[in-house]
C-alpha cells in the first residue's frame, strides 16, 4: 500500500471517529433527564405506594422545580418527602412540598443555599399516593412545567418522561381458584396465590379468597385445595 493511499484510510478513519465522538457530544447536550421511578411495578385498589422523581442532569444544577400530573379519581398524595440531589454534598438546601390543586401537584421546587451546585443523578422528590379502592384499569403519571436552573439563574434544557403502571383487578374471583379473573386457573393465579402464601387475616397480603379453608391463614392446606382446581 502506498504512503498515500495509507494516509487517505487514516484520514477516513479519524473522521468517523471524530463524528462518533461528535455524536456522543450532541446527545450529552439535550439537556438534564427526569425519570418517574414507581415503588412497585403494579398497584392494586387501596394501596400506598411511593414514586421517585430521579433526576440525572447534564450540567451542573442548583435549583429546579416541576409539576407532577396525576388523576385524582384514582390516587390521593399522601405526602412530598425531599430527596438528597440537593444536599448530597452536605450543604444546605431549601425545599418547597408544593400545593395540591385538582389533578396537579404544582411547585415543588427545590435548590441549594450558598452557591453551591450539583451533578451526581439522584432523587429529587418522593411522593406518597395512595390508590382508590375503586380505581381499575392503570394509573398516568407525568411531569409538567420543569425547570432546572444553573448557579447564575439561568434555564437549563430538561427531558421528562412520563409513567403508566398498571392496576390489579383484586375483586373476588367469579370462579375458585381464577384469581385474576381470566376464565382459567393457570400459572398467574398460582402466582397471586404464592404472593399470599404464608399470610394470615389482617395481613396486608391476606384474601379471604385464598384462604380454601377459612380457617384465617394462607398455608399448605389451601395450596392443596389450589393445586386440586389448576388447570381447570
Ligand atoms: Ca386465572
Ligand atoms: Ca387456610
Amino acid at each position: 500500500m502506498s504512503a498515500k493511499k495509507r494516509f487517505f484510510q487514516q484520514g477516513v478513519i479519524i473522521t468517523a471517529l471524530l463524528a462518533v465522538l461528535l455524536s456522543c457530544c450532541c446527545i450529552g447536550a439535550i439537556g438534564s433527564e427526569l425519570t418517574l421511578i414507581p415503588s412497585a411495578e403494579t398497584i392494586a385498589p387501596g394501596d400506598i405506594f411511593t414514586v421517585d422523581v430521579f433526576v440525572a442532569p447534564d450540567v451542573a444544577i442548583t435549583g429546579m422545580q416541576l409539576d407532577l400530573v396525576f388523576d385524582s379519581s384514582k390516587v390521593r398524595i399522601e405526602g412530598v418527602e425531599e430527596g438528597i440531589l440537593f444536599n448530597q454534598r452536605g450543604g444546605d438546601s431549601i425545599f418547597s412540598k408544593g400545593i395540591i390543586e385538582d389533578n396537579l401537584l404544582k411547585d415543588v421546587y427545590g435548590c441549594i443555599l450558598g452557591g453551591e451546585t450539583v451533578s451526581k443523578a439522584a432523587i429529587f422528590a418522593t411522593v406518597t399516593f395512595s390508590l382508590d379502592e375503586q380505581a381499575s384499569d392503570c394509573l398516568t403519571l407525568d411531569l409538567n412545567n420543569v425547570i432546572l436552573s444553573d448557579q447564575a439563574g439561568n434555564a437549563l434544557k430538561a427531558i421528562s418522561t412520563g409513567i403508566i403502571i398498571e392496576i390489579l383487578d383484586n375483586s373476588p374471583p367469579q370462579m375458585p381458584g381464577d384469581f385474576n379473573n381470566d376464565g382459567v386457573v393457570d400459572f398467574y393465579d398460582f402466582v397471586w396465590f404464592a404472593g399470599a402464601y404464608d399470610s394470615m387475616e389482617g395481613d396486608a397480603n391476606y384474601e379471604p379468597f385464598f384462604d380454601f379453608d377459612k380457617d384465617g391463614d394462607v398455608d399448605f392446606y389451601d395450596f392443596v385445595e389450589f393445586a386440586a382446581l389448576y388447570g381447570y
